[in-house]
Formats: C-alpha cells, structure tokens, sequence
C-alpha cells in the first residue's frame, strides 16, 4: 500500500482523508484515570493548578496530579479576533466551565505573516487569560503553509518575543505547529522544526508546555511518539474531526500513551474535517468520552459564529459572551455541555451561573455494529463515474458505488475493486479518499503493476475495505467512493487511453470496465 499525502487546497472544500497503513494496535487502557481533581470553590484555574508539567506521558498540576483541562479554540484572529477579549473568555469560564483557551494565529491566509499587529490579539488574549486564572494556548497556525519550515524564521522570532515577555507566567502554552500536512513528515521536517524552536523559546522558558503538531494535519502521533523530542516538558497534539476520524485516531492514541508521550488535543470539531458537515454529535460523544478516560486535555474548534457546523455560535451572537441558549449552535451546546460534565472548573464564583444543566446537545454515543456473514453472493454491481472530466490533468478519480442486487448480506472487507489505467508517470503512486459514505478511514488500496502491459492497462488500483467497514445489506448499497490517484510527483497522467476510465460517464451508472472480486472471485466486470 502506498503513503502519500495530499497537498491542502488554499480552500479546503472537501474533506480529504489520507489513506495510510493504519496501526491496529488494541491496547489496553494502561492507567486509572482520576478524573475527579479537586475542587474548589473561589479559585480560578491557575490558582487550582498551577504551574504544569508532564510526568510519565500526562499532563499533571504543580503537585504531580494529573488535570485534564477543557476549553475551545479561537477561530482565525483575522476573522473572528473580536470574540476574542476579557469579557468573552470570562463568560466562557464562569459559564461553560473553561480552564483552556486557544488563539489561533493563522500564518497564512492573511495571517500573521502578511499582518504582523495581529499578534496583539494574541496578547489581549494571553493578558486577558492572566486576569482570569485561564490557561492559554499560543497557537501557531500552519495551515495551507504545509510544512513549518516555510515559516521557520519568523516562528522562532514570534516565540522568543512570546516566551521573553510572558514566559514567566504559568498560564502560558507554546503550540509551535498546528498541523504540518502536504509532503511533510514527522522525522525529516516536522521534529528538527520543532527542536530548533522549542530552543529559542526554552532559552526564555524553562518550563512552560511545548505542544508540537504533527504530520496530515496533526494525526501522525505514532511518528511522533515512536521518536519523541528530548524535552520533558513537551506533548503532541492530535486533531480530530468526528465525523471523518474515528477508532484508528483513538487507536494511535493510545499506542503514544503506551510509549508514555504525552499528548494533547488542542483543536477537535464535531464537524467532518472540512469544519462543516454534521455535527456528528453520537461520535464526537464516543471521542470526549475517550479523551475523559485518558485524561487528554482538549480545545474544541471554534469559538465562532461563522456559517459552519463546528463555530460554536451563530451567526450575529453578542461579541462579548453572555450567550443565551438561543445564540449556540448545536455544536456550541454539546460543547458547552462536555465541558462541564465531570469538569472541577465550575467553582469560579466571579459570576455566572456555575449550576452546569447546560443542553444536553448530545445524544448517547451509538455503536453500529451488526456485521453478517459473507457467502457465495451473485448480486453484485459496480456503479462508476469519473470525478475528473480532465483527462489530462495529474489526478485519477474514479468514483464507485457498489450495489448489492442479491438475497444475502456482502461483507464489504470480501470485496476488492480493480481500476486498470496506464501510469505514464513511472513512478510510486499515491491514494487519497475524498469521501466515502461508509466512512474514508474504512477504504483501502494498493497499486499493482500488470506484469505484461495491456495496451489501455499497465497498472491497476485495488481498492479495498476495512473490516469495520461492514456490509451491505440485500438491495443495499456502499454509497458514494471517492478515490484519487496522483503519482508521488505531482505529473499529469493520459487517461485517454486508459482500459477502466470512462470520460463521458459523469453520472453513477453499471461499468464492467473495472472489475469486483469477492474472496477473491470475479464477480463483476470485465478484465482488460
Ligand atoms: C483544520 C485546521 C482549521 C480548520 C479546521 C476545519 O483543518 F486546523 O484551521 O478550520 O481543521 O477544517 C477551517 C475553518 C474554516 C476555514 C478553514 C480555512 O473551520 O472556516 O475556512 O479552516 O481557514 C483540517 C483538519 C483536518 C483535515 C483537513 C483540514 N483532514 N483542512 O483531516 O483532512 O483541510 O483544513
């Protein structure tokens, strides 16, 4: 199977999903959690916990006690910076119970780089958190800036001002990379990143949390827990959407929790990955339950009253907190709701109603399971389309939809889809799912050269499905796959002659030009 990873689209339209060899790896939940800290009445945050720091992979008070601190994220300061100030983040801990703020101080984007003064907002924000006993996390925003190094130079100028004038305060937290993606990784761009810049602010800052992103987008935490940084005082982050990742994500959790690295999730949505979509609340249930029993510290994606599923207010909300149930979204609710639940935080007394019955925006995490036995099946079609009608550009998108016409249940891990095409880039090839109904995490692929070329086919994509991915059911169907093929250098493919690729069908119909195996039988279509 082929790694590869995608480059961000300066607009992220669509959720995109790197397919990757995932770790399955089942552990087991290696430590009791105590999620009932302390509580008491009339202390903020910081008077309650103090200076942090990380013993043996968890992020404990001044007195060696793990915290699990909650909180949201700021969206864009460019965009949103006004519902950044005293008087909102007050509201957000007296009434939602935060101990956790985020400012998100986008590089890009018309961000900090091309308007520097935005970083005042990031003061505002760290001086406001001071007054209040909040903690704040200084949130370095790579985003369509894929790779770190891109900024390097003006990210350890950023840190040392931050680190030199406020380094001294116990409330501060450096994120130094919000999520690396595109052609980057965790052992060539990413940690050397981090090292470099994690010295400039340790030169100010002995001690303070370092939080480091990781690669696609701040999931490659096993690349990080497998190689961690030296400092003590350093976690990683991961960032979940919950209606694009699921137990894989968790999984890779728990294996860095094993090998005893600390990690943080500084920004989550109960979006899909674009910030829109859903929310996918009986998910994004199962993953603050998850993070409650590990005791990860998270911020949710966004303190916003933007048009999208996961900005927690909408649109016109009072800039100043002081939001009624009628200015939160769903999102906001649910949020709101997880924040307080089991949260010591709610002792504030600087005004507010602490009593915690906020809406219970979600609904109990439901499991799908229900899994059938697989069997001799004659039923099955392959519906196709193709996603690209440039034959010439460098991706490859054939579209599927797999229906089952029989009288028994088909396990979709039995079934494997071969597109045939001819790669003129003679090169490794990568595998992306834009979207898949059933889930993107659940499909698969590996590419196989045809030992003998024939004439539209060098070359197929096999496309295949997790066990997770369950079955279809008779007269059902897998929805929508959308699959994307780009050679590991970005060249532009011919697809005019290619055996499976069909330039005229742009809506779902029957193809027999790309072919269905189940247990490894030919079941549908025609071989080149
Ligand atoms: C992350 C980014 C964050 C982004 C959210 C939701 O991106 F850290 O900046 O926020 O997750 O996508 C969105 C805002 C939009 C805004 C857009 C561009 O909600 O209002 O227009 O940023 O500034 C992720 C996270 C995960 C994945 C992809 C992205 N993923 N992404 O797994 O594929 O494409 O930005």
């Amino acid at each position: 199977m082929m790694n590869g990873q995608w480059v961000l689209p300066r607009i992220a339209k669509k959720v995109a999903v790197m397919l990757t060899a995932v770790l399955l790896l089942t552990l087991t939940n290696g430590f009791n959690w105590n999620t009932q800290t302390a509580k008491a009445a009339g202390t903020t945050p910081v008077e309650r916990y103090g200076q942090l720091s990380v013993k043996n992979g968890k992020l404990v008070d001044k007195s060696g006690k793990p915290v699990q601190l909650k909180g949201i994220s700021s969206h864009g300061v460019q965009w949103f910076g006004d519902l950044i100030n005293e008087d909102s983040m007050k509201w957000l801990r007296d009434d939602w119970g935060i101990s956790l703020f985020r400012v998100a101080l986008y590089t890009e984007e018309d961000g900090y780089i091309s308007d520097p003064s935005l970083k005042n907002k990031v003061k505002e924000a760290i001086e406001a958190a001071k007054k209040l006993g909040l903690y704040v996390i200084i949130d370095w925003h790579i985003l369509s800036d894929g790779d770190p190094n891109i900024h390097k130079n003006e990210a350890k100028a950023f840190f040392n001002e931050f680190a030199t004038q406020y380094g001294h305060l116990p409330n501060v937290i450096y994120e130094v990379a919000n999520e690396p993606n595109g052609n980057v990784n965790w052992n060539n761009q990413i940690r050397p990143y981090a090292a470099e810049v994690s010295q400039v602010i340790r030169a100010k800052d002995p001690d303070n949390i370092i939080i480091v992103g990781t690669g696609t987008w701040s999931q490659d935490i096993h690349d990080a827990a497998d190689n961690p940084l030296p400092d003590k005082n350093t976690m990683y982050t991961v960032h979940f959407y919950a209606g694009t990742h699921g137990q894989y994500l968790r999984d890779r959790i728990d294996y860095a929790l094993n090998k005893g690295v600390g990690i943080f999730a500084t920004e989550w949505g109960t979006s899909d990955a674009s910030g829109n979509g859903g929310p996918f609340l009986n998910e994004a249930k199962v993953w603050t339950d998850f993070l409650a029993s590990r005791g990860i510290s998270w911020a949710n994606w966004s303190l916003a009253d933007k048009n999208e599923t996961s900005a927690a207010l909408l649109p016109g909300a009072d800039r100043k907190g002081g939001w009624p149930a009628s200015q939160l979204s769903a999102s906001g609710k649910f949020v709101k709701q997880a924040i307080l639940e089991g949260s010591s935080n709610n002792g504030g007394n600087h005004g507010g109603d602490n009593g915690g019955n906020g809406d219970n925006g979600g609904n109990n995490g439901g499991d799908n399971g229900g899994s059938t036995p697989g069997g001799d099946n004659q039923g099955i079609v392959l519906q196709y389309r193709t996603g690209d009608t440039n034959a010439k550009d460098n991706a490859i998108r054939p579209e599927f939809n797999v229906k089952n016409t029989g009288t028994a249940a088909v396990k979709l891990s039995d079934l494997k889809i071969r597109y045939y095409y001819t790669d003129e880039s003679k090169q490794a090839q990568q595998f992306f799912v834009d979207w898949a109904k059933l889930g993107n995490e659940k499909v698969k692929a590996t590419f196989v050269t045809l030992p003998n070329s024939k004439g539209k086919a060098d070359k197929y994509v096999e496309v295949s499905f997790t066990d997770g991915a369950g079955s279809i059911q008779p007269g059902g169907e897998s929805g929508e796959i959308q699959p994307r093929i780009h050679a590991a250098n970005w060249s532009n493919f011919d697809e005019t002659n290619d055996y499976s690729y069909g330039a005229n069908q742009t809506v779902f119909a029957d193809w027999d030009h790309a072919t269905v195996y189940q247990q490894g039988k030919l079941v549908w279509g025609i071989e080149p």
